[in-house]
């Protein structure tokens, strides 16, 4: 660890650290919570990428319909909270990059390539998460296909680096933060020719109260990240979200729009006046505009979750997509598309099958009006427990098989 020191073949411009805020025990406490937040984050990152493409022996449950709201919630507010956390930690360990020599071994020449995967994974996972929480994608590849392999990658060399520097992590547990540390007082303390100074060097000074201020500080800037962003899902922080792009205030009917009517290019079609609703299978049939509004008696208060981390609470009133599956000769066990006006993209159509198809309204209404043109006017999907970007908006089809 850090805090190198002199040794007679270290080049003389070869930087030297001797910062006493360092110690194994802060590394390891903070590496502690490092190891549980990517925790979280790989677990309920494994779900969300299963909830957006569920297998199909194992269909999504409708109940309880707030489930995917929380554990999305908690794969971005984690994802969030490791950045900074994760800043901390490299300080904490970084003069290690500069050690000399650079490579003992090749097994040490093995482990610090295994350091480097880590990180550099850690990073771009990290910021491309985050980018993405801010719908901005400045990257040419597929987020969700890169997100979900990067993921299996990095918590691969997380659970390496963890095995590897178990003796490093017990001994910084059992130590006090006040400790002199003996790990990182010498340089590559297995290595017997870099010893021959170590003799020399001064005990460090040991200040507990700023390392546990590094700590501190640690925490709060965690504390900020967080809040400035969990308003766009625990709606009572929204005042703070700074960070928060989508917040219920800023849509209209009190909920975010993830992409308008415009946008989708359906301003037209949306409002025309022939629209109607294909339902197909077995008995097929249409359903005008008039009948639609007719048919929509039920009602449901269905969040909408979207993977991005922004969610809302919302009271749906729509049909139930159960009765037009029956009534075109399917069942509650039918696999069921829908199709969207807007016709390209990964957008334009969902599957709904399962517990879902008898939960799943088609909604006319949100929050007692008339659905805004943005949020899938005439008529839309709303699933419990789905990501929403299952909830296709602007109907035109529903195929039942
Ligand atoms: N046709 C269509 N439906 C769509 C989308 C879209 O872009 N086009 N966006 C989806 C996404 S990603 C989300 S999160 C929800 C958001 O619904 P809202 O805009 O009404 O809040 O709609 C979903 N339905
Ligand atoms: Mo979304």
């Amino acid at each position: 660890m850090p805090d190198v020191t002199t040794t007679a073949r270290r080049p003389s411009h070869w930087p030297a650290f001797r910062s006493p805020l360092r110690s194994t025990a802060l590394t390891a406490r903070i590496g502690r919570v490092l190891g549980i937040c990517f925790g979280i984050c790989f677990v309920t990152g494994l779900l969300s990428h299963y909830q957006y493409a569920p297998w199909a022996w194992l269909p999504e449950p409708a109940n309880p319909v707030w489930l995917y709201r929380v554990t999305q919630g908690l794969h971005v507010a984690t994802g969030t909270a490791t950045i900074p956390l994760l800043f901390v930690k490299l300080w904490s360990v970084y003069p290690n990059l500069f050690r000399w020599p650079p490579v003992r071994t090749v097994k040490h020449a093995l482990e610090r390539l295994s350091v480097f995967v880590l990180v550099s994974t850690a990073l771009l996972q990290l910021f491309t998460g985050f980018f993405n929480a801010l719908n901005w994608y400045p990257w040419p590849w597929n987020f969700v296909v890169v997100h979900f392999a990067l993921g299996f990658v990095l918590i691969g060399s997380i659970l390496l680096h963890i095995g590897v520097k178990l003796p490093d992590i017990d001994y910084g547990l059992k130590a006090k933060l006040a400790d002199a540390d003996v790990l990182t007082e010498t340089p590559w303390s297995d290595n017997p020719d870099a010893h021959s100074n170590a003799g020399d060097v001064p005990p460090p000074a040991t200040p507990a109260i700023s390392r546990r201020r590094v700590l501190v500080a640690t925490g709060a800037g965690i504390g900020a990240v967080v809040l400035t962003s969990v308003g766009q899902t625990v709606t009572p922080l929204e005042p703070l979200g700074l960070l928060a792009i989508r917040e219920w205030t800023k849509g209209p009917q009190q909920l975010p729009v993830n992409k308008t009517a415009d946008q989708a290019g359906v301003l037209t079609s949306a409002r025309s006046a022939d629209w109607q609703l294909q339902v197909t299978g077995p008995k097929a049939y249409a359903l005008g505009l008039a009948d639609v509004e007719q048919l929509a008696q039920v009602e449901a208060d269905y969040p909408i979750t979207c993977v991005e981390g922004w969610s809302a609470g919302a009271h749906w009133r729509g049909i139930r997509l159960l009765d037009l599956v029956t009534r075109a000769g399917g069942s509650a066990d039918s696999r069921v598309t829908v199709f969207s006006l807007e016709e390209n993209g990964a957008y334009s159509s969902s599957v709904v099958f399962g517990p879902q198809v008898s939960a799943a309204l088609l909604a006319t209404h949100l929050h007692g009006e008339r659905l805004d043109i943005d949020h899938g006017y005439p008529l839309r999907l709303i699933s419990p427990n789905r990501p929403g970007v299952l909830n296709t908006k602007w109907l035109r089809r529903v195929e039942v098989s």
